[in-house]
């Protein structure tokens, strides 16, 4: 999953696409990369963002939406915690909704339950304004394992079918670099406890910046593709990355080596 960030305070790649044509000609490249999905975002999520008028939002991410989908087959998400915005993407054609507060927004889960469409629903404590603030937890993936569950249920029950969610983690929503490597460490088990497919993503996040001795954001491209390489052998279903060719070309060599495995029986 390619990020397009459409937003000017993004904290990796904020102002990067400002104007139609320089998101579209990022788009392209991600799919050329080898993107089998790409994720549109309007609203930055970053520690302390501040939240964006939902018009505003509506209006940065779907004329991008709308062109993409004449342009390109792949699916399209839309990453938004806005239910103006989910029923927007939806009649423009997206094909997944993204929420980092997994549909707890009122009127977010009404807006889903009304399309056919997939939904990530991810965990995060707190909010952005204050999710970095002091992270606690007795056990991390139990806590993220229980929540996840939890909007699992809800979601069927105001008629999501399972078959069409995705759930994510949440690295870097309100945990320390601690708990992000306890939630990768035991990815597997929480994959077999949910039974759904999982979303990571960790592309340049502050954590790997931490790991590599305080390494700012443009240079984490190295352990991003690595964490995605983790992610994937651990149970990840989709990675949501920055960097689609390098990441890719990673998964591309893993993908062989688990053929050749598998035919060797
Ligand atoms: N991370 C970000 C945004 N959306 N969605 C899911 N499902 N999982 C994530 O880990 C995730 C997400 C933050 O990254 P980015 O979009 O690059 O930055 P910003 O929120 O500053 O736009």
């Amino acid at each position: 999953m390619g990020i397009l960030n459409l937003t000017p305070d993004s904290f990796a790649d904020g102002g990067r696409h400002r104007g139609l044509e320089a998101a579209l000609a990022a788009a392209h490249r991600m799919v050329e990369e080898g993107a089998d999905l790409l994720d549109l975002g309007g609203e930055s999520t970053r520690p302390g963002a501040r939240p964006v008028p939902p018009q505003q939002e509506v209006a940065r991410v779907l004329p991008v939406l709308r062109a993409l989908r004449r342009e390109l087959s792949i699916p399209l998400s839309v990453d938004t915690s806005e239910p103006l915005l989910m029923r927007e993407a939806v009649a423009a054609g997206a094909a997944m909704i993204n929420d980092v507060r997994a549909l707890r927004r009122p009127g977010a889960l009404a807006a889903v339950a009304d399309s056919e469409v997939a939904v990530c629903l991810m965990h995060m404590q707190g909010e952005p304004a204050n999710m970095q603030a002091a992270p606690h937890y007795e056990d991390v993936t139990q806590a993220v394992g229980d929540f996840l569950e939890a909007r699992l249920v809800a979601c069927e029950a105001a008629g999501v079918a399972r078959e069409r969610v995705v759930l994510d983690p949440g690295f870097g929503f309100g945990k320390r670099t601690t708990h992000n490597l306890q939630l990768l460490a035991g990815l597997e088990r929480l994959r077999r406890r949910l039974g759904r497919p999982l979303l990571v993503g960790l592309s340049r996040k502050r954590s790997l910046g931490e790991l590599l001795d305080e390494r700012p954001v443009e240079g984490r491209l190295h352990a991003s593709v690595a964490a995605a390489l983790v992610a994937a052998q651990r149970g990840a279903r989709l990675v949501r990355v920055h960097d689609v060719g390098p990441t890719v070309d990673a998964l591309r060599i893993w993908e062989a080596v688990r053929r050749t495995q598998e035919s060797e029986g």
